[in-house]
Order: structure tokens, then C-alpha cells, then sequence
């Protein structure tokens, strides 16, 4: 008889308020940065797979978009994609920003309760605490609930608890095959990897409603042999004409700067030169409309 080595496997969504690290945190637990992050919330827009494999471990971790009180078409898919996540998953990381707390909080406890699956809650941004002890009670108060199969106090961008996350999970996890190839970092499409970047530019370098009234669809993605690079043809669209300046700048400086790291962190990526032609255009009112959507190609559900 063989010897039979037996693996782990499972889906496990990460979810929470707008802003608590969540993205930051799969990027650190993954060791690669599969979902784009800024300090503004709604950031990630739709769930982003990113996969973990160590020796006899795989865990498909879902990002999703933060939870909050949705008002436009696409933020209520947001959401809805957010909590759609919560049905296909094996397990569930709550995280919870022990240095902004929220009452909003009470909505994700609202649906922790309802559903079955197992929960760990992770306390994330220790490291803006002044003194640790100030996490005592915030485990207790978690605690007495008796939802969470574990408390774990972290900080994502320190990377500080994160193994103790994943070996958690190594006993909650079913024994399964792995669901992908142990070299695959993320099932994301290039083009929309590439759109996302861009994306994380505009929030980086712009202000108030713009970031949130911009979508990004890359157009095509093409060698040219004789030159070497890979062309990338893309286009920032905004929700009103009146916009276009500002993605533009003044003398074309503000589109040049979200190229110029876009196209930085581009290379980086795929390791090798690249050519990004940036176009600007309106979509009016493209939030609130669902063909809008559907043309911008945002994999919402
Ligand atoms: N100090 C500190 N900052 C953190 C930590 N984790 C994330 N941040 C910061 O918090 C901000 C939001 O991080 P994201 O990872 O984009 O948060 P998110 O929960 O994915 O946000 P949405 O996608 O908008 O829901 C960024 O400025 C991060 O650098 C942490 O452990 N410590
Ligand atoms: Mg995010």
C-alpha cells in the first residue's frame, strides 16, 4: 500500500466594516499583494480569491468589500457580494479594527449569529495601541459571546499574529484536495488585476467623491515583439464630464502621476517593461446603472 498523505482544504471569507485592514491582511497572510488597499474605505469593490498553500494546507481566502449602509446600485451589489461569500465558505475572519471601533460592528455580529459556520475574530491594528492591555476588555466583551472559535489579536500590516491565524484555521479545515495549483497566487484575470492597480492610484492621488465616481476597464493588453514590452491600453472612466479634469490635472500632470506608478508597480509585477496607454472618459451616472456596470466588466454578483 502507498503511503497516503493526507491534505486540507477550504474556503474562508474575510469580512468587515469598510477601512479594518481586511485587504491589507490577506495581501500579508498571503505574502503577496493580490488586493488593492488605501487608507480611504469602500476600497475593494468585489471579492478577490487569494490562495495560501503550505505543505498539506490550501485555503482559498475571499476578500470581500467592506459591509456598510449602501445607498447606490453598485454599493448595494458591493455589499451583496460581501455577503454572498459568506454562503460558499468553510470558515469566516471577522476583523475588527480595535482602533476604531464602530457600532456598525453590531450589523456583522447580527450575521455571525445567523449563520453556521465557524468564526474566528481577528483584532486587527494592535500596533496603533499605546498599551496592549487596552485589549483586555475588548476579548472579554468578544468572549462572553460565544460565537468565535478564536480571538486573535493582530496588526496585517506588521504582519504580528498572522501564523497564529492560519493554524487556526489548519484545525478548522476540512481534509480535502487542493482546490488549485500550489504555484497560483489568486484566480483574478490579468486584465482585471491590471485595472485594479490603476484603480488604487486614483484613490492614492485623489480626493472626496472622486475615487469613489472612478472605474477602471483595460481595453487590451498586447505584446509588441520589435519593442519588447507589453502594451496596456486602459481607460479611467468617471461619473461626470466635469471630472475628467481632475483625473487629467492641470497640464496633464495628475494622469501622468497615476500612470507613472501604475505603471512602476505594473513591471514590478509581471517582471517586465511596460507601455500603459491611460485614457479618460464619462460614463454618466454609472453607479446606478446596471448596463453601465456590465460594460465597465466589474465581476459583481
Ligand atoms: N496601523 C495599521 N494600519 C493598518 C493595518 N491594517 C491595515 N491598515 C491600514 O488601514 C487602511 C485600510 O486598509 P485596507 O486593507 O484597504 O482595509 P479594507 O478593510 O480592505 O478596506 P475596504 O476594502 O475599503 O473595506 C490602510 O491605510 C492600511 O494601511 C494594521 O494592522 N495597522
Ligand atoms: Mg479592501
Amino acid at each position: 500500500m502507498t503511503d497516503q498523505i493526507n491534505t486540507k482544504s477550504g474556503i474562508v471569507a474575510i469580512i468587515g466594516l469598510p477601512n479594518v485592514g481586511k485587504s491589507t491582511l490577506l495581501n500579508n497572510l498571503l505574502g503577496t499583494k493580490v488586493s488593492i488597499v488605501s487608507s480611504k474605505p469602500q476600497t475593494t469593490r468585489f471579492n478577490i480569491r487569494g490562495i495560501y498553500t503550505r505543505e498539506n494546507l490550501q485555503i482559498i481566502f475571499v476578500d470581500t468589500p467592506g459591509i456598510h449602509d449602501a445607498k447606490s446600485l453598485f454599493n448595494k451589489l458591493m455589499v451583496k457580494s460581501a455577503l454572498q461569500a459568506l454562503e460558499e465558505v468553510d470558515a469566516i475572519l471577522w476583523v475588527v479594527d480595535v482602533a476604531d471601533r464602530r457600532s456598525e460592528e453590531q450589523w456583522i455580529l447580527d450575521l455571525i449569529k445567523k449563520t453556521s459556520k465557524p468564526t474566528l475574530l481577528i483584532l486587527n491594528k494592535i500596533d496603533l495601541l499605546r498599551d496592549k492591555r487596552e485589549l483586555l476588555p475588548v476579548i472579554d466583551q468578544f468572549a462572553k459571546l460565544n460565537l468565535f472559535e478564536a480571538i486573535i489579536p493582530v496588526s496585517g500590516l506588521k504582519s504580528d499574529g498572522l501564523d497564529i491565524i492560519i493554524n487556526e484555521l489548519e484545525k478548522i479545515l476540512p481534509e480535502g484536495p487542493f482546490y488549485y495549483d500550489p504555484d497560483y497566487v489568486t484566480d483574478l484575470p490579468l486584465k482585471l488585476q491590471v485595472a485594479e492597480i490603476i484603480r488604487e492610484k486614483v484613490f492614492m492621488l485623489t480626493y472626496q467623491e472622486v475615487p469613489y465616481s472612478v472605474a477602471v476597464k483595460v481595453e487590451s493588453i498586447k505584446e509588441i515583439p520589435e519593442k519588447k514590452v507589453l502594451h496596456i491600453e486602459a481607460t479611467i472612466f468617471v461619473e461626470r464630464s466635469s471630472q475628467k479634469g481632475i483625473i487629467i490635472g492641470k497640464g496633464g500632470q495628475m494622469l501622468k502621476k497615476i500612470g507613472t506608478l501604475a505603471r512602476e508597480e505594473l513591471e514590478h509585477l509581471l517582471k517586465r517593461k511596460i507601455f500603459l496607454d491611460l485614457w479618460v472618459k464619462a460614463l454618466e451616472g454609472w453607479r446606478e446603472r446596471e448596463s453601465h456596470l456590465r460594460r465597465l466588466g466589474i465581476p459583481l454578483v
